[in-house]
């Protein structure tokens, strides 16, 4: 009897994609791998068939370099559409956990609306946003900041830390968040994402998104994306910038489901189209009215409305 050989395939994770090379990070190591020839794309929409954040599982060559033999589902991408052929994804990164939303009081100021465009734009691409108020040290008036926290985290539940880059306070709490998950790190110019990123793992040269308020783009709009292995344990991810693959192509009628403290009653608002703003029998203004949905939160949500198709 012939007894069949068992090929060992190792799990990994993409960190850069060029061309038909890919550099995947198995534990501690990176090995350059080629695509298995006749490999077959599961994702037909998409252009590429591997990217970075693309859980692999790969063979191992007697050369020290490998093959990807399968990637495995990915459960989220940030993609453009290809240029040209409309119906094909040009996918950036795929399997991003969570974006770590980076904001502060002082030194900037981020409008709470700015926040919540970053927000809406993780909800829309299915991550998971944690809300990280930064520069700490340098609040002298606690008030806006607690009612923030009293908003973003009691009223619509996201998770919020607290840093600072310059004292090292709340960086383990980071650490702990950032453990064994691929994040982004977006938030406005100034907020410091270098600096967080420098102070939990120094040396690593991440781009980071969303850096200009007033133009809506990113300074980077690298179509190039890699992972960052943190040594403890994660991967931060460089991004061209969420909000660009956000906002763009909501509907109207989408944009309260990206406002988690809305998603509960927006089944009882009468239409089901419903905007949320001049409809009669709107469950969610109803919300608003009677102070379960912050005032703030819903200019927001308003103002973003109206800015949908703009961009
Ligand atoms: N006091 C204080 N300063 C900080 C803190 N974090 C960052 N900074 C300073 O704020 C400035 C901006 O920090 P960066 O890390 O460059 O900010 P960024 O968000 O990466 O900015 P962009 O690259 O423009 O998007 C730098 O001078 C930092 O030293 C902090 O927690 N406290
Ligand atoms: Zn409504």
């Amino acid at each position: 009897m012939v007894e069949e050989k068992k090929e060992e395939l190792l799990l990994g994770k993409v960190i850069s994609a060029h061309g038909t090379g890919f550099y995947v990070q198995i534990g501690e190591d990176v090995l350059f791998c080629k695509l298995r020839g006749k490999m077959r794309l599961k994702d037909k929409v998409s252009t590429s068939p591997v990217v970075a954040g693309d859980n692999v599982k790969v063979r191992v060559l007697e050369d020290g370099t490998g093959v990807i033999e399968e990637v495995l589902e990915r459960y989220n991408k940030l993609y453009r559409r290809a240029v040209g052929r409309r119906e094909l994804e040009h996918v950036i990164v795929a399997n991003i956990d969570q974006a770590i939303v980076v904001t502060s009081f002082n030194m900037p100021h981020v409008p709470w609306g700015f926040v919540d465009r970053l927000l809406v734009a993780s909800e829309r691409n299915n991550i998971k946003p944690i809300i990280c108020i930064n520069k700490i040290d340098l609040i002298e008036d606690w008030r806006e900041v607690n009612d923030f926290i009293k908003v973003y985290g009691k009223k619509v539940g996201y998770e919020i830390i607290k840093t600072s880059a310059e004292t090292g306070e709340g960086i383990e709490d980071l650490k702990e968040i950032l453990k064994g998950k691929t994040s982004v790190f977006v938030g406005q110019s100034g907020v410091g994402k270098s600096a967080l990123i420098n102070a939990i793992e120094p040396g690593l040269d991440v781009v980071t998104g969303e850096v200009s308020e007033k133009t809506g783009k990113g300074r980077h709009t690298t179509t190039h994306t890699e992972l960052h292995w943190l040594s403890f344990g994660g991967f931060i991810a460089d991004t061209p910038g969420i909000k660009e693959f956000g906002l763009a192509g909501i509907e109207k009628e989408e944009l309260g489901f990206y406002f988690p403290e809305f998603r509960k009653y927006i089944d009882n608002c009468k239409f089901s189209n419903c905007t949320h703003t001049h409809e009669p029998d709107c469950a969610v203004k109803d919300a608003l009215y009677s102070g379960k949905i912050d005032k703030r939160r819903y200019m927001s949500y308003v103002n973003i409305l109206n800015s949908l198709g703009q961009d």
